[in-house]
């Protein structure tokens, strides 16, 4: 089969040009990665690119060696994605110790995969473990609202997680597990992916200050749809916060163990606290 015509291309295609479409995506910010399945290997096996020589990762990932993962070009803007896929995207195979990658699709104008590179794979390890394969998505974008709220807030995790669970009543339930926050870092190095990677083993929201967001999921409707309800509450914070510094009345930590109970998730007792 040709590869733009492979459902989880196309569905990458369409989750890219919606992200950009939510201005989360100026120039050439954000990237995505989708780890492909066995099967979508082998269908488009024949119109993949002779290997060519084994570039270094920048870290290791034993856990995802011999993998295969369509990914965001670096320096290519999400708006063009649509446009001209085989320049801005990238199929990369990994080795055998998870050391280096080769490219074997895409990117016929030349370019690397995303310089976020080490992030999602090192979050891609992390959730192929703890969740038996099943989530697939990585998704970086520089959401407007929730980089707003780090220059405000305490950049903690309970700090973040509440005040985001507040400000609508199903985020608990989209995000039950809370959400991580990284104290700003330089980007695209190891350093940062080992720093995300490290919450990831809690959370499926990492938030890095005065920069953006990470998301994992199974599915790209999943991931697309935590980070835009993460961002949507953000955006509601950033207005309560703009027309009062108090908050008149809110959902509180009893209403968020009723919703708990209602819709059958666990929230973290650390995250409801007594304000
Ligand atoms: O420019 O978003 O974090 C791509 C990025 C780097
Ligand atoms: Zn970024």
């Amino acid at each position: 089969m040709k590869v733009l015509e492979a459902k989880f291309v196309q569905d990458f295609i369409k989750m890219t040009d919606d992200a950009f479409r939510m201005n989360w995506h100026e120039r050439n910010g954000g990237n995505l990665s989708y780890r492909l399945k066995e099967e979508e290997v082998e269908l488009i096996r024949p119109r993949l690119n002779p290997p060519t020589e084994w570039v270094s990762i920048g870290t290791e990932v034993p856990g995802l060696s011999g993998e295969f993962f369509l990914v965001t070009g670096s320096g290519m803007y999400f708006r063009n994605i649509i446009v001209d896929p085989e320049v801005c995207l990238a199929i990369i195979e990994l080795d055998e110790k998870g050391e280096n990658y080769r490219i074997r699709w895409g990117l016929v104008e030349g370019g690397r995969p995303t310089s976020e590179l080490p992030t999602h794979l090192m979050n891609h390890e992390v959730k192929k473990r703890l969740t038996n394969g099943k989530h697939r998505v990585i998704y970086h974008a520089h959401t407007t609202n929730t980089i707003a709220l780090t220059f405000v807030l305490p950049l903690e995790d309970r700090v973040f997680t509440r005040e985001l669970w507040e400000m609508a009543t199903e985020c608990p339930v989209v995000f039950p597990d809370g959400v991580g926050v990284v104290g700003w870092m330089v980007p695209g190095g190891r350093e940062i992916a080992i720093e995300t990677a490290k919450l990831m083993e809690k959370y499926d929201v990492v938030i890095w200050a005065h920069h953006g967001m990470f998301c994992s999921g199974e599915t790209f409707d999943l991931t697309f749809g935590l980070l835009h309800t993460v961002e949507k509450s953000a955006e509601i914070l950033v207005k309560v916060l703009a027309i009062s510094p108090k908050k008149l009345q809110t959902i509180t930590e009893d209403n968020l163990r009723e919703v708990a109970g209602s819709f059958h998730v666990t929230l973290p007792e650390r995250f409801l606290y007594k304000k």
